[in-house]
């Protein structure tokens, strides 16, 4: 346990409660522990954990699921740093991690390069980095312990093989589907999966035609602005994949304004990745078509594999969380009822 200087300062870190209609996850305001006032005790384990930002429902409840699982009663004291969606802030962050000689930095990597100096930097400080959620291309994989989250490309092709089986189900295989994409972050894993999955089941139907892709940034604001530009470029639009709830919640908004329709009484098709509360009541209003799970609790399989680490056990290099789909179809009030986020 190497000594760690903690000081409490209830630095304003707000509830971010997101404005307008869609997204309803809330991030909890939580003690921010920087700097060096209090001695930690070694019964504790001091975790640093360089967060991407809080632009999404999954983003916020990722968080949330980490403020729950890294805390005191547990045996632990977490230094949370929010990027604010910027890399610069991330690998600052990190680095204070290492300056405060933490014993575990977590890293949600906001895109997959631009690494390989910080982790050197944490490893020459014998402090172990355990990737959560996306990934980091390093040239050398000892730089970080192991890497935990989802099977991104899994996800891309699901939601490809269910609007193959959607569109047969209603007798739409031989006509031209016209496709647009909302993608995620550029360069982020998610973004990279999702769109590397989807296209490999839009490569095995010619009569699909995937007419543009443009980045949301995972954001309901961008998400909106560049679905009305799509509907815009672009005359008749069958499907619009979005790589992220938030996204769907402002393209859905973009349709509305622009007097067309969606879901599965109307003429747009809208597929979302995340499946947060929030997109499966949009598909109980009949706004969004389906939704593919990515599961934002991480904190406990990351506390997991920590455990492990404490214990000297070896942990898996790779670790992908169970996640599933949800479409109109199915019995979406009893599922909202039974599910954690
Ligand atoms: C996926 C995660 C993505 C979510 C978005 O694991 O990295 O980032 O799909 C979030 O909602 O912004």
């Amino acid at each position: 346990m190497k000594k760690a200087y903690i000081m409490l300062c209830m630095a304003g870190c707000a509830a971010g409660i997101l404005a307008g209609c869609g997204g309803k996850i809330e991030q909890t305001a939580e003690p921010f522990l920087y700097g060096d006032l209090t001695e930690v005790g070694d019964e504790y384990v001091v975790v640093g954990f360089a967060q991407v930002g809080s632009e999404s429902d999954w983003r916020r409840a990722n968080t949330n699921s980490f403020n729950e699982t890294f805390t005191e009663e547990n045996g632990y004291y977490l230094l949370y740093e929010d990027g604010q969606q910027k890399q610069e802030n991330q690998l600052k962050a990190m680095r204070n991690f290492i300056l405060q000689e933490v014993d575990y930095i977590v890293l949600d990597p906001i895109v997959e390069t631009g690494w390989d100096g910080v982790l050197e930097e944490a490893k020459d400080a014998g402090i172990p980095v355990i990737l959560s959620d996306r990934y980091a291309e390093t040239a050398d994989a000892s730089l970080y312990t192991c890497w935990v989250g989802s099977d991104f490309e899994e996800e891309g092709r699901r939601a490809g093989e269910w609007l193959a089986m959607y569109l047969e189900n209603r007798g739409r295989t031989r006509e031209e589907i016209r496709i647009v994409t909302l993608q995620g972050t550029p360069g982020s894993t998610a973004q990279l999966g999702r769109t590397e999955g989807f296209g490999q089941i839009l490569e095995q139907h010619g009569n699909w035609t995937m007419l543009d892709r443009q980045s949301g940034d995972f954001t309901q604001a961008k998400g909106e602005e560049v679905m009305e530009q799509f509907l815009e470029d672009y005359e008749d639009i069958d499907v619009v994949v979005c790589e992220n709830d938030n996204m769907a919640f402002g393209a859905v908004e973009a349709i509305r304004k622009a007097g067309r329709t969606c879901g599965p009484d109307g003429d747009i098709i809208v597929i979302c990745f995340d499946a947060m509360e929030a997109a499966l009541e949009a598909m109980m209003r009949g706004e969004i078509n389906a939704a593919f799970e990515c599961n934002p609790l991480l904190g406990p399989e990351v506390d997991e594999i920590i455990q492990a680490l404490e214990r000297g056990e070896p942990v898996e290099k790779t670790r992908y969380v169970e996640e599933t789909y949800y479409d109109t179809s199915m019995d979406l009030e009893t599922i909202l009822e039974n599910r954690a986020y």
